[in-house]
């Protein structure tokens, strides 16, 4: 029996693949659960529970009067960015709370999204300093909420103190395309920050 060569047999062997881990992190209700679910190409995990009475006292709800659930665990989603490149994304939990999760989620984290929401931009200062700390990349990205006023980039960065290496974008955490920038972006960071860092080292 002869074995042809099938087009199969003739293809060039696919290029490996490299996965990366990225966390989308934030203040409460800021988009991080809606962000990772509008790239995933797989059925996004979530671990929604209902926000409720019981928790009113210690959850913060001012500005999100409209949310009814919360993440308490985490988000979890797969993008194919390019056909050897995979991000595996991680929304961590949005209350205080649940902040010994943390640690947890940002092992072997190349980078991070910071989202963040201008009316209630404090918010996201936990979560800044949190990956400055560690010295994990992050890009800080503005989420558009309808009725929010529109800060210039520079404005956000003033505020926030941030380096001027870290990213500054705008994204609708619903886009699809506009989420997608926005992973592009921590991407390319966290290169450029380990390649810095290597030239240093
Ligand atoms: N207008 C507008 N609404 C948004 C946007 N992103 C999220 N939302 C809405 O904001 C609410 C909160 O979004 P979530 O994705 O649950 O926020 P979260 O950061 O995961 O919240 P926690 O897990 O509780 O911290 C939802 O009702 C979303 O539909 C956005 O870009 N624009
Ligand atoms: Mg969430």
């Amino acid at each position: 029996m002869v074995f042809g060569r099938t087009d199969r047999a003739r293809r060039r062997p696919a290029a490996p693949v490299t996965t990366l881990k990225l966390l989308v992190a934030g203040g409460f209700g800021v988009g991080k659960t809606t962000l990772v679910g509008s790239v995933s190409e797989i059925r996004p995990l979530r671990t929604e529970e209902l926000l409720t009475e019981a928790g009113r006292p210690v959850d913060d709800i001012a500005g999100v009067e409209g949310k009814t659930t919360t993440t308490v665990a985490m988000d979890f989603g797969r993008i194919t960015l390019r056909e050897d490149l995979v991000l595996y994304l991680f929304g961590t939990p949005g209350q205080d709370r649940f902040w010994f999760l943390w640690d947890e989620l940002a092992q072997g984290a190349l980078g991070a999204v910071v989202l963040a929401d201008t009316r209630r931009l404090e918010d996201c200062f936990a979560a800044v300093d949190y990956f400055e700390r560690r010295g994990i990349p992050f890009t800080l990205a503005v989420n558009l909420f309808d009725g929010a006023a529109r800060y210039p980039e520079e404005a956000v960065r003033d505020a926030l103190d941030l380096d001027p290496e870290v990213p500054v974008v705008l994204c609708d955490a619903r886009e699809r395309e506009s989420a997608k920038e926005v992973l592009v972006s921590v991407v390319e960071h966290a290169l450029a920050s380990g390649m810095a860092r290597r030239a240093a080292g």
